[in-house]
């Protein structure tokens, strides 16, 4: 019967949405428990080691090489906290000036969060100053005040103009308590792991992977301001005919963000 079909196709709809938000999720996941492995790579070649045994060769060849272990992740890169009393020592070490986001040399501030390496995939970010882009800015504030990986809003990244978010991790000089303060956590920070997840393309190409993606629609939202939920990836405005749509709950690890996926089919069924 009519109601019977009906059914099944909600039926269908839940199981389908939970699948990709799930799927989503662990995609997620993993990228992110390889993300934090870069952070220890990091201390230990760059920082334990005087002096430094890590370059730019070496750091693109090895995330170059682990890729594939950060599907959701299209680059990755390290930004080093330089205060303006360092710059002029840190450009001549070098060998290149710092510059902000729109690509000339940065004019003088308190501090710079200066790409010193970079994976081939995000090397158009190399030399800049994080800080000088806002939702970089503000990303890199959170990590190192609460130590933890932390996301952005979604915006329109640098090089690909896809909508995707960022993740942010400090690396700390060695010896930080846990229970450290906010001015012993800005004192340590010595630099920040950043990677870019290009939503718009990497999303899209998992969900294209799977069963029964022609019939349905599928959204994410950044939803940590319920009022005011921010479009992550999927069609902008939906179609006139607003058929019944499931939410599946999406957890992407920040502790300070939510995130949902809505999906719907595309015709009425
Ligand atoms: N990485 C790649 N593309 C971007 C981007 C970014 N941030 N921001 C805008 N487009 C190196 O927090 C330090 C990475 C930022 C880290």
């Amino acid at each position: 019967s009519r109601g019977d079909s009906m059914r099944k196709a909600e039926e269908n709809l839940v199981s389908m949405c939970n699948d990709r938000a799930r799927m989503l999720q662990d995609q997620f996941a993993v990228s992110v428990n390889h993300f934090q492995a870069l952070a220890i790579l990091i201390s230990t070649f760059h920082y334990e080691k005087h002096p430094s045994v890590l370059d730019q060769d070496t750091f693109a060849y090895y995330t170059a090489k682990t890729a594939l272990e950060r599907p959701l992740l299209n680059g990755v890169a390290y930004a080093q906290r330089v205060l303006r009393s360092e710059r002029e020592a840190f450009e001549r070490q070098q060998g290149w000036t710092i510059k902000s986001f729109e690509g000339t040399t940065s004019p003088e501030k308190e501090e710079y969060a200066a790409v010193i390496y970079s994976q081939e995939t995000v090397s158009y970010i190399e030399a800049l100053d994080m800080m000088s882009g806002e939702e970089d800015h503000e990303n890199i504030l959170k990590a190192r005040a609460t130590g933890k990986a932390v996301l952005t809003n979604p915006f329109r990244l640098l090089g690909s103009n896809h909508l995707g978010v960022v993740l942010t991790f400090a690396v700390y000089r060695s010896g930080l308590p846990k229970d450290a303060t906010l001015e012993q956590r800005i004192e340590a920070t010595l630099g920040y792991l950043g990677g870019a997840f290009d939503v718009e393309s990497l999303v899209e190409n998992l969900l294209r992977q799977l069963a029964g993606n022609q019939d349905i629609v599928v959204n994410v939202y950044d939803v940590t301001n319920a009022t005011e939920p921010l479009i992550m990836y999927g069609p902008q405005s939906t179609n006139s005919y607003q058929s019944p749509s499931h939410v599946s709950v999406l957890d992407f690890g920040d502790p300070f963000r939510k995130h949902e996926m809505k999906c719907r089919y595309w015709q009425k069924v």
